[in-house]
Formats: C-alpha cells, structure tokens, sequence
C-alpha cells in the first residue's frame, strides 16, 4: 500500500528541472548515484529491521555468546567498512573528470540581483547575452563561474551539478549536455528577495544547430527600423542600463537587450515572454520582481510603453 502510494510520486522525478530525468553526462552520474544510495540505504534499512524483528520474537537468552560476538563485529565492524568502502568507491568514481582537455567553448556567466550575465567564448569569439544559456547536445562546455554581488549558486538540475558563485572566486565546471530540448536552471543560494525569481531556459539544441544559434546571437538587432518604440527606449533613458547590439551600445548595467524578443522568459524566467509581461514590467518592475535594479516608468503613458514593448518584442 505505502509502496502503491510512493509510485503516485514518480511522475514527480520528471520535468524539466529534475536531477532525476537527466539530460547531461554529469547529471547521469549524479542521478545513478542517487539510485545507487537508495537502494543501498533501503537494504541496510531491511536488514535492520530484520534483525530488530528477529531480536524481538526470539526468546531472550536462547543464544550463545559465540553468536552475540559474530553478529556485533560482524554488523557493526565488518558490515559497516565494506559498505562505507563501497559507497566512497562508487562516489569517487562518478566525480567529474577533471583531466579531460579543456572545452572548446565556455560560457561566462556571472550573477547579478537578480539575475544572470552570460557571455560566450569560442576562439576570438565573445557573444554577450543574458538570462538564457544555449548549448550544443554531445559537446563538453566549460562555465567559468563568477558574481557580481553576493553569493548565488548557478544549477541547472537536468545538465548536471550545481556549483557556487563567490564574490572575488572564479569558479569553473565542466559540462556536457546529452538530450536536445528545453530545461529549466535556477539559482540555488539565497541571494535577496527576489532569490526565488532568477531562474532561467536552458536551450539544449542538436548538434550542428547550436552553430546557427550562435550566429543569430553574434549578429546586430534584427529590426533597424527607426520606429516610434526605438525612439521613446532611447529618449527615457533605458540605453543608459541596456545595451542594444546595432543600435546603442553604452549601457551595461542591465541585461543585453539585443536579441530580447527571442528569449522564453522575462527578467529571469519572472514570466513567460509576452506582450503583456513586457508592458508590466517597464511599467513598475518591482511589482513583478521585488528589489529588482530597474527603476518604474509609471509616469510614462500606456501607449508609449506598449510601443517600446512591441520594439522589444521585434528584437529576435
Ligand atoms: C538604472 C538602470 C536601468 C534602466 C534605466 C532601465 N533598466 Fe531595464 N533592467 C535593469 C536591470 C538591472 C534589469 C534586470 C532586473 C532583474 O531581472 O532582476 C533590467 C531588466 C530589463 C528587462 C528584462 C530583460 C530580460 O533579459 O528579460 C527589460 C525588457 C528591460 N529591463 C527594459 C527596459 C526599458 C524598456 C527601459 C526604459 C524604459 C529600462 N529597462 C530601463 C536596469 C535598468
Ligand atoms: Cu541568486
């Protein structure tokens, strides 16, 4: 029955943020070793119960003290080295390999309140981007790992490990996603109030398709058109956060805005991408995104933020 009752939780291992439906090599690892320490865990727990069984319904005093020695240095000596033995064996054994030749790409990704810069390096390459990480299936990627403020912890659970962001440490992790699809990646160390709201899509594309991707993203904003939206983003004041490849290139601040309109989510996976979502937030981002570091245009009137909004949209 509790067995029956514990199978209704299984669909629950799946998704697209789940260490237990892995889409990388490291989350492979991670996710059989999980496997591995609950099977272990669930026989030590059997056999225990077991002998605490047995202890019961025997009679007291029916054994002999040859037997009490056996069972203590046999269930507490024995029994526990060979199985703490196995267990540092197997985990030692599914740590990442740190002596494989370094990746041919790496992505820069550096933690911001509340949300993330990714920059990606191949070559002489070096693509700015945000709030999104694209990979290619079947190719080590390395991240080099870094914050701006505080501590954040970069996860992406379907890939593999998640590892920590420390003020003035570079941390690195190499990784290689298996399965195209989408993901979902989150930070996973307090980081303020809005810790629970910077999150973001992981794009794992087939091989080959990765390369187009990175073009697009190399390439300036695709609409040039001076139109009304262009005109009112420059005149209030957002170039002075927000760069826009082609167009405007000072502000550093905010996240790159280049190629914004392709983007799933919003302001790091606050919302889905839309619309509606875009003209909330450049209206009164905190109401969103409590303690976000973009100031409100409520002053603005509605029709002008709708035409920055559909500006926004148009840069894919
Ligand atoms: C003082 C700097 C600043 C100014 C000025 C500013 N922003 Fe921002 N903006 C930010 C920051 C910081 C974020 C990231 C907030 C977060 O997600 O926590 C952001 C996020 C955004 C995002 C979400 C980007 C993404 O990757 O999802 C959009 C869109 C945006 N701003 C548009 C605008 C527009 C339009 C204006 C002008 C009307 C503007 N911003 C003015 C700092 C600024
Ligand atoms: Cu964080």
């Amino acid at each position: 029955m509790v067995a029956l009752l514990l199978l209704l939780l299984v669909p629950a291992c799946g998704g697209p943020q789940s260490a237990l439906d892995p889409a990388g090599l490291e989350a492979e690892r991670i996710g059989s070793f999980f496997l591995f320490m609950v099977l272990g865990a669930a026989t030590i727990w059997a056999l225990l119960m077991g002998t605490a069984i047995l202890a019961i319904l025997r009679r007291p005093g029916r054994h002999t003290e040859r037997f009490a020695n056996t069972l203590i240095i046999g269930g507490g000596v024995i029994f526990p080295t060979i199985g703490l033995a196995a267990l540092l064996t197997v985990g030692l054994r599914s740590l990442p390999d740190w002596s494989g030749s370094p990746a041919d790409l790496r992505i820069h990704v550096h933690g911001e309140q509340f949300w993330w810069r990714v920059a990606y390096e191949r070559g002489d390459e070096r693509i700015v981007s945000a709030n999104e990480i694209h990979l290619p299936a079947g190719e080590p990627v390395e991240f080099v790992l870094t914050t701006a403020d505080v501590i954040h912890s970069f996860w992406m659970p379907a890939i593999g490990g998640k590892m920590d962001m420390m003020p003035g440490r570079v941390n690195r992790l190499i990784l290689t996603p298996t399965t195209p699809g989408i993901y979902r990646g989150a930070c996973a160390e307090f980081c303020g109030p809005s810790h629970a709201l910077m999150a973001f899509a992981i794009v794992v594309h087939p091989p080959g398709e990765f390369d187009d991707w990175l073009v697009a993203e190399t390439s300036p904003a695709s609409n040039s058109a001076e139109t009304e939206g262009r005109r009112l983003f420059l005149a209030n004041g957002c170039a002075a956060c927000h760069r826009i490849g082609g167009i405007v290139e000072l502000g550093e601040v905010g996240p790159d805005l280049t190629h914004v309109g392709s983007r799933r989510t919003l302001a790091a996976g606050t919302a889905p991408m839309s619309r509606q979502a875009l003209t909330d937030w450049i209206t009164d981002p905190q109401a969103l995104k409590p303690g976000a570091g973009m100031p409100a245009y409520t002053m603005l009137p509605e029709e002008e933020i709708l035409a920055i909004a559909d500006f926004l949209l148009s840069l894919e």
